[in-house]
């Protein structure tokens, strides 16, 4: 899969990428990350990428031209057309499903938006969705894509070796993970459970279901609801 982040700020990704899962998926080739620099797409001498709102009002707004610059000169590269995200506090939230969903996407573009705001032609006619990550405020969409790319590149097939690691995951299944444990059996007085110790597999799985149950009812009950 191939994820193409259009962003002003390039530069903040450097490094980021280079661990764990993400570093992993790249290396198999199991995922292609392409950073878009929106600059690159100005054409005066200082690459303004923002204007001053019409009807007045603080802050700049990221001009339209640009992003649609950017993803024409993206979607040169591809014969098939790319799910575009514009990142903003404004869309629909981001969830396991948007991204085992996008995970399963040969391109993904996600437009890093600014705070501020973005000119809304690039919402209404340049992009695919609005994506948001939560009920906050970020000063751009970067950390945003950051997270996106996160989730799921874990979820794309054979990055994670262990999928059953993957499937058990909070959320996958609208519950919260189960605790985990392991060695010493006692440190500092704290005892792993019983039970965990017993090898009995079957009173095992039952205790993590039982737990996974508990943690949701407790913290969030709104997860058992939607079904
Ligand atoms: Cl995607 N962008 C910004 N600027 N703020 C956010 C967000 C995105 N998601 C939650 N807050």
């Amino acid at each position: 899969m191939r994820v193409s982040i259009v962003t002003i700020f390039p530069g903040l990704f450097q490094g980021v990428f280079d661990y764990g899962m993400i570093r992993q998926a790249r290396k198999k080739d199991l995922l292609q990350l392409d950073l878009v620099d929106l600059r690159d797409f100005a054409h005066d001498r200082h690459r303004t990428v923002d204007d001053r709102p019409f009807g007045g009002g603080d802050g700049m707004v990221l001009k339209p031209e640009p992003v649609y610059e950017a993803l024409q000169a993206i979607q040169e590269t591809d014969q098939a057309a790319p799910r575009k995200a514009l990142l903003s506090p404004r869309g629909r939230s981001f969830d396991q499903a948007l991204a085992v969903e996008y995970s399963l996407l040969d391109h993904l573009v996600l437009v890093c938006g600014r705070y501020e705001g973005v000119d809304q032609r690039v919402a209404d006619h340049m992009v695919d969705e609005e994506v948001s990550i939560g009920d906050y405020v970020l000063s751009g969409g970067e950390f945003a894509a950051l997270t996106i790319v996160d989730a799921v590149s874990r979820l794309i097939p054979g990055v994670v070796s262990k999928s059953g690691s993957v499937l058990r995951d909070s959320f996958m299944d609208d519950l919260l993970d189960c605790p985990y444990y392991t060695r010493p059996a006692e440190f500092r007085g704290w005892k792993v459970p019983d039970v965990l110790l017993s090898g009995d597999h079957q009173a095992i799985e039952n205790w993590k279901k039982r737990e996974a149950l508990r943690l949701t009812r407790e913290r969030r009950p709104d997860l058992l609801k939607r079904n």
